[in-house]
């Protein structure tokens, strides 16, 4: 037996999404987002499902928030669905959109829950997207109008921002993948859109300084790990490409002022051009106060000639994997994190997603997931082990509170710590929750 102990002053948190809790969406004003055009286009999303009722939390969240207290969290990091604080992306305030956030915040404050708010988890007005969405400069300014609004009503109140979830998912998987919404197949449309994304990352952070708004900024990528096959240097150069789709194209802009080279070249012979105006990089190269990593997966990846993107493919060694197919990859939590740490220095990171898909019911009022319970806890290994290493890490936000719409896997896919009957809107703590809360109150779990 081993003990597997944190610092006395990690934090601990839970994770969610507008558009995949709240429901709500004709309520108090609030305008139509990209995903429920996306959601409501046949064959996009499985079953057809659409987040119009979701875990219906705009109405619940009282009850959400008696179980994050019940779970002993520090933090609950959920985002702001822009289209309800601006119907149409710019021009009229919609007040009722902003006393919702305001009730959600307050109750969290009054049980001893800090909010950590993403300003965009991929709900763009759907009005922004009719006028080219993220391919067009205008929406950095219409974001960045959006966050001022927000520094300025929660001041005080909301202590930890984060600009933007999964830049990656938002440019590539949206715009080159086409499989989120808006669902576009085009390389350097994606591309514009990611650099566009980091521009209104860095004018935010501009902007929160400005405004001289108190706590702390910073963004959220996600990042995947692949190890090479070999030692050969086909497989270490197809790995590197691989890793860096999801870490340097959106790391070094920020952290650098630059993009890497190697890249911006292998994207150019793929026909997608990267275009940068005077000023952009400057702007994007914002110190922040702290970097959000969500991790899920990994694997081992070697060269193999057209395979993909980056020539390269994934190995699979037999990996055990969760209900979405993903394979379960502590190492590369721990590596990638040093990987981090090695590239970028001592930045304070929150994890601020990690998390599986276990698709468990209740049976008589019990959810017995073991194989979410294990994948908890051997990223949460890794995670210590690279505390050891020297990685700065402040706290882990699991997700997810709540099991909930699942993009385009519907309501297929569970990724939540707390089942969610999606018929009579029932929650219940499964096993994951339980072992979960005791790992908080201790600090430290025995394996
Ligand atoms: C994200 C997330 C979540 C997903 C989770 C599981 O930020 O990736 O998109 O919204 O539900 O990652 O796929």
């Amino acid at each position: 037996m081993s003990i597997i102990q944190f610092p006395k002053d990690m934090k601990w948190g839970v994770a969610t999404a507008s558009y995949q809790i709240e429901g709500a969406v004709k309520e108090h004003g609030r305008g139509e987002s990209i995903w429920d055009t996306f959601s409501k286009t046949p064959g996009k999303v499985v079953n057809g499902d659409n987040g119009d009722v979701a875990c219906d939390s705009y109405h619940r969240y009282q009850e959400d928030i008696a179980i994050m207290k019940d779970l002993g969290v520090d933090y609950y990091r959920f985002s702001v669905a822009w289209p309800r604080i601006f119907p149409n992306g710019t021009g009229e305030i919609n007040q009722e959109g902003l006393n919702y956030y305001h009730n959600l915040v307050d109750t969290l404050l009054e049980n001893g829950i800090e909010p950590m708010c993403t300003l965009y988890h991929w709900d763009l007005p759907q009005a922004l997207q009719d006028k080219g969405g993220w391919d067009n400069r205008e929406t950095i300014e219409a974001f960045v109008a959006y966050a001022e609004v927000m520094f300025k009503q929660f001041e005080g109140k909301i202590k930890n921002w984060i600009t933007f979830n999964e830049p990656w998912c938002v440019s590539f998987l949206s715009n080159f993948i086409g499989a989120h919404a808006p669902g576009f197949q085009n390389l350097e449309l994606a591309m514009n859109v990611a650099h566009h994304l980091m521009i209104a990352h860095g004018k935010t952070v501009i902007k929160f300084r400005e405004l001289n708004t108190t706590g702390q900024i910073g963004y959220a990528p996600n990042v995947e790990w692949n190890e090479p096959y070999s030692n050969k240097q086909e497989d270490i150069d197809a790995c590197k490409r691989a890793n860096a789709w999801f870490i340097e194209w959106f790391f070094e802009p920020v952290f650098k002022g630059t993009y890497p080279q190697f890249m911006v070249e292998w994207f150019e012979k793929k026909g997608a051009r990267l275009n940068i105006q005077d000023g952009d990089m400057e702007i994007i190269n914002q110190p922040i106060d702290f970097l959000g990593i969500n991790y899920y997966t990994g694997s081992v990846g070697r060269f193999a000639e057209g395979e993909g993107l980056f020539d390269q493919e994934k190995v699979d060694k037999g990996y055990q994997k969760t209900d979405i197919g993903w394979n379960i990859y502590p190492e590369g939590f721990y590596n990638v994190l040093c990987y981090i740490k090695e590239q970028y220095g001592d930045v304070p990171i929150y994890i601020t997603e990690n998390g599986s898909c276990y698709n468990d019911e209740p049976v008589n009022g019990e959810v017995k997931d073991e194989g979410r319970l294990n994948y908890l806890k051997q990223h949460l290994i890794s995670l210590e082990r690279s505390m050891q290493s020297g990685v700065n890490i402040k706290g882990y936000l699991t997700w997810s509170l709540l099991d909930n719409f699942e993009w385009a896997e519907g309501y297929t896919m569970r990724f939540g710590i707390v089942h969610v009957n999606y018929r009579t809107l029932e929650r219940t703590k499964k096993d994951s929750f339980y072992w979960y809360k005791q790992t908080i109150s201790n600090n430290f779990f025995e394996i």
